[in-house]
């Protein structure tokens, strides 16, 4: 087990595709218009990027309109590349076709073959263990695959199962970093944070939790001025990105990278 929880080399995306505004959603807030969509794409990108990472941002695949979510299809380790089994039947060819990507970085990668299911944005990776959140993606078989899968490089699975309501585990949580989780309040009311420093959202800012710790930044969404204000006086550095297309879709952060430091 070697984990660097929040230094990474690379990072990969993919373009919004050009059918964005027929992706899933909960709460039907409005449909996500491609051209700022793909505005906000580049500006995470860059600020990737700003860190000295290499970003590969994959071309986009119209078949599947929340493809841009890339993080969902894949769980990359120092060690290991997983592809994942989504929940959601209609991301299902996603995994599939992130599987060459990780090929030319990977030595090793691994496929969850089921029958579980398992998306990425439930899994929250810390230098301790790896949190997978029990949610309607992601099941018991799907999380003790991944587990026997990980076991093998000393990898510890944590399940949390997770309040109602919520899409994936890391819409409510992100790692800031060896110690400290960005969380809301519903979340860590599971107990599952119980032995770290927690950070919470500010009130009516849930959604601020989908951030990354990337490198020196944490990545945040626009307009969560008084959670980012936390994080910075945190001693955090902090980067704001324009959300408000994929937050339609129940995106953020999170969801629009896979972060990683290859083995070849
Ligand atoms: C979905 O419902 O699958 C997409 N519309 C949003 C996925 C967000 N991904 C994430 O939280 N990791």
């Amino acid at each position: 087990m070697s984990v660097n929880s929040y230094t990474f080399s690379h990072a990969i995306t993919r373009a919004p595709a050009a059918t964005i505004a027929n992706g899933l959603r909960t709460v039907d807030t409005g449909t996500p218009e491609l051209s700022l969509f793909s505005r906000h794409h580049a500006d995470y990108r860059a600020a990737l990027e700003s860190t000295g990472a290499t970003v590969v941002n994959l071309a986009a695949l119209d078949a599947y309109p929340d493809s841009v979510f890339v993080e969902d299809a894949a769980l990359c380790l120092p060690e290991v590349a997983i592809v994942m089994r989504p929940g959601a039947p209609s991301r299902f060819g996603e995994a599939v076709a992130i599987a060459p990507t990780l090929t030319t970085f990977y030595d090793m990668v691994c496929h969850i073959e089921g029958p579980g299911f398992i998306e990425g944005g439930d899994i929250l990776v810390t230098e301790r263990e790896i949190f997978v959140g029990r949610s309607a993606r992601t099941d018991i078989a799907g999380a003790n695959e991944l587990g026997r899968i990980v076991s093998q490089w000393g990898y510890k699975i944590r399940m949390v199962e997770m309040p109602s309501g919520i899409l994936h585990f890391k819409t409510d949580c992100a790692l800031l970093d060896e110690e400290t989780i960005l969380s809301t309040l519903r979340l860590s009311e599971a107990r599952c944070f119980d032995n770290y420093k927690v950070i919470h959202t500010a009130d009516g800012e849930e959604a601020c939790a989908n951030c990354i710790r990337f490198n020196n930044l944490v990545i945040v969404p626009d307009g969560y001025p008084r959670t980012a204000e936390k994080i910075s006086h945190a001693g955090f550095e902090i980067r704001m990105i324009g959300n408000s297309e994929a937050a339609k879709l129940d995106g953020g952060m999170s969801c629009l990278s896979l972060r990683f430091s290859p083995t070849k």
